[in-house]
């Protein structure tokens, strides 16, 4: 079924353009450039007002925005910015978009994942505070829950695609993606290559070939150049990103600066231990009515991720052991008391197990084989290759285990051989998120007060960019100390947090100033 089919019909009050109709886009049934203020799943306002409720919610636990609206809305530091996001749409996210426009950008949106958007808050972002279903006054989003992977790209290609033909100056990312596309596109028109489908290795490669294809036939040559001309910076959220940005730097071909926001210490930390200890046990509840008190847990990886994990299971009072490959996280988790085990060792004891290593073919379908009756299995760590769920499918297509649906994101695999379930027959192990991120394919990830340290990150980036991003040169920097704690700052009114100030002598003891930065930047938090 089409997008076209599936969403409303697209909204009066077209974008004036110069340029004649746009072909459709692949299979999307959706014009090339679609000149539409925005593509939502659904406009109602029942949904407009749910999306705006919880935006009202969440903003009253996003201090560190609320902060930055107060701080700076009056002098409108963003005005003349046009911001280009490619980030999960949710109600989190909508609330960093007000912030933005709220600071004076003008800003188009798109989600970074095809199942991310929270069809709620993207209505209410479009409707605006202010606006309503028929007078929409918020902000252009072309994000819906379920994209395939043609909408998807297509709707990253609206997101640039500003009506007066003037690109972004600026863009925020996640993944990289837009800005991978930006670049893409401006090198295969550098070296005179006619983008074409056939040129990827795997089908979204095709996809984003077929868009560029599209883009040449409709738009001419110069399309990206001149885009990655004008965008003057970007701010990337995730790991993932800043490592294809590194490859950017490395190759010499980076057309921007480019501010890692993952490395603050008041994202990533928050990120990985704050929001996993939040959001492991909310998901685990919500997929099952296991008592997690008195289970015994195997957490694997004792990193950030999993130390989140750890607590957040234990203030559960569950028995929780590590597996750990470092003897120095091994050694950490000693001193929190708890036991180092070999997964090899428990698995036929473990209630619960939880993967947190980054790392691939941690919980094999030889352990599943080998697991409790009803043993719950998840991930919260790398996105997809931590649980063997390849093996797992081999085996149900050879008839040896079934898989059965208990609910979306919840399913049991029944194993048929083995003798250690019920009456000595086949056991079953439960699996949630089908093995992939079970905070966010079972919960909804992190708690506000989290993404808000993060999303002032992207704030105060965004900021400097518009202020100075020509001082950066084409490179990569994280933002400096005083700036990450500047966004702790920001939070600690809320908790009623009252910080001590240094005297003059004692700053001069530890060497440092007054306002700080207080810390090293080798200092580990
Ligand atoms: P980290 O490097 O701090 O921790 C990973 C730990 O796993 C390390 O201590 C490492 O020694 C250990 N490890 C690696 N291979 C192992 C193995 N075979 N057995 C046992 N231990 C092993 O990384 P982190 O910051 O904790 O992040 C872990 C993963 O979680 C990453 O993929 C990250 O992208 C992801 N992450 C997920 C969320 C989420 O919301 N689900 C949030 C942040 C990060
Ligand atoms: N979300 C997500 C949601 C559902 C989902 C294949 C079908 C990440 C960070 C933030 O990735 C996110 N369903 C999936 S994958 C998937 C991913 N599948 C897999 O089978 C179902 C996501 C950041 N964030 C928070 O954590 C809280 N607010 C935020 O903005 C959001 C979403």
């Amino acid at each position: 079924m089409s997008i076209a089919s599936r969403l409303p019909a697209s909204p009066s009050g077209k974008a004036s353009s110069s340029h004649p109709v746009s072909r459709s886009f692949l299979d999307t049934n959706l014009p090339l450039f679609d000149g539409s203020p925005y593509r939502v799943a659904d406009f109602s306002p029942k949904t407009i007002r749910f999306g705006r409720k919880e935006l009202e919610l969440a903003l009253h636990e996003m201090p560190g925005l609320q902060s930055l609206r107060k701080q700076y809305g009056g002098n409108k530091p963003l005005a003349g910015a046009r911001i280009t996001g490619s980030l999960h749409m949710t109600v989190q996210t909508g609330v960093l978009i007000e912030t933005l426009t709220a600071l004076g950008a003008e800003v188009r949106w798109t989600s970074c994942n095809i199942f991310s958007t929270q069809d709620h808050a993207a209505a209410a972002v479009v409707a605006g505070p202010t606006g309503t279903a028929d007078k929409p006054s918020g902000t252009p989003v072309f994000a819906w829950k379920g994209e395939t992977l043609a909408e998807y790209w297509w709707c990253t290609l609206q997101a640039l695609a500003w009506p007066d033909d003037e690109g972004p100056t600026l863009l925020v990312d996640d993944g990289g993606d837009v800005t991978g596309l930006v670049h893409l596109g401006a090198d295969l028109e550098a070296r005179g290559v006619l983008p074409d489908a056939s040129m990827g290795s795997h089908e979204e490669e095709k996809v984003v070939h077929a868009l560029l294809r599209d883009v040449r036939e409709e738009r001419g040559d110069q399309y990206f150049t001149r885009m990655a001309a004008r965008i003057r910076g970007v701010s990337e959220e995730t790991t993932a990103g800043i490592h294809r940005l590194n490859q950017l730097v490395k190759a010499g071909s980076l057309r921007f600066p480019a501010i890692n926001v993952n490395d603050s210490v008041t994202k990533s930390k928050f990120d990985n231990i704050y929001g996993c200890r939040h959001s492991l046990v909310d998901a685990i509840n919500r997929a099952t009515d296991v008592l997690l008190s008195g289970k015994r847990a195997l957490v694997v990886g004792y990193g950030d991720v999993g130390k989140g994990s750890v607590q957040s299971l234990v203030g559960q009072h569950a028995r929780v052991a590590v597996a750990e490959i470092d003897p120095i996280c091994a050694l950490q988790a000693c001193m929190a008391g708890l036991d180092v085990v070999r997964i090899d060792d428990v698995v036929e004891n473990t209630d619960l197990f939880v993967t947190a290593t980054g790392n691939a073919h941690i919980i094999r379908a030889e352990h599943m084989k080998r697991m409790k009756h009803n043993a719950i299995v998840c991930n919260i760590g790398h996105f997809d290759t931590e649980i063997d769920m390849a093996g797992l499918e081999a085996m149900r297509r050879r008839g040896e285990v079934e898989k059965i649906e208990i609910k979306p994101q919840v399913h049991e695999w029944k194993f048929r051989d083995t003798r250690h379930g019920p009456d000595g027959k086949g056991h079953s192990i439960l699996v949630l998120a089908e093995g992939r991120l079970v905070n966010l394919g079972c919960a909804t990830g992190h708690p506000s007060l989290v993404m808000s340290a993060s999303f002032t990150n992207q704030v105060i980036a965004q900021m400097d960019l518009h202020l100075r991003a020509e001082s950066y040169g084409r490179t990569m920097v994280t933002l400096p100390k005083h700036l990450d704690e500047h966004v702790a700052r920001l939070h600690l009114d809320a908790f009623g947090a009252k910080l001590t100030v240094l005297t003059e002598e004692q700053a001069k003891y530890i060497g440092v100033e007054v306002e700080g930065p207080y810390k090293s930047e080798q200092y580990r938090y």
